[in-house]
């Protein structure tokens, strides 16, 4: 038995960049045995963090966690090893990372994030919500490598 080769999409958060998290948080995801497939570093513009975050629409944080997402420029990562959605998931710990200091005070959102919004790091809840957020962000060609929307 062995467990199957996952992707998932990590996002470093706007708070988490200007915050100066990013290589910390890279050495946290190759410590644990992930590998960076693809890597971009972008500003991302309101349509395209609504459309992201679709499913938050209705919610009334949505005007702000779009305000938010487009403060500064993140950088977005397709993550590779086996179970790597859960893995990831746990890595992050809890979405606020006020509880997170008290349940996981190891997580990455206990470490670098600020509060419930800026909460330094994204990452897919479910293997259906990866394959959907990283062709969102990557392009996957007929050889199998991904490449970026903007570069096509
Ligand atoms: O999958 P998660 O990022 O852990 O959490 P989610 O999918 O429920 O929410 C997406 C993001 O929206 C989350 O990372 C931070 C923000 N958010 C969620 N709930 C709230 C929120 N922001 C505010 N301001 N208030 C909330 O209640």
């Amino acid at each position: 038995f062995s467990t199957e080769t996952e992707r998932t999409l990590a996002i470093i958060k706007p708070d988490g960049v200007s915050g100066n998290h990013t290589n910390s948080v890279k050495e946290t995801i190759l410590n644990h045995g992930f590998r960076i497939k693809e890597e971009s570093f972008i500003q991302l513009d309101e349509d395209r963090v609504k459309s992201f975050y679709a499913e938050h629409s209705s919610r009334s944080f949505f005007p702000s966690l779009v305000e938010y997402m487009t403060s500064g420029p993140v950088l977005i990562m397709v993550l590779e090893k086996g179970n790597a959605v859960a893995d990831w998931r746990a890595l992050i710990g809890p979405t606020d990372p006020l509880k997170a200091k008290v349940t996981h005070p190891h997580s990455v959102r206990a470490i670098c994030g600020l509060n419930l919004q800026k909460n330094c790091v994204h990452g897919s809840d479910s293997p259906q919500s990866a394959s959907r957020e990283i062709s969102f962000f990557f392009k996957t060609t007929s050889s199998g490598h991904a490449s970026k929307h903007d570069e096509l």
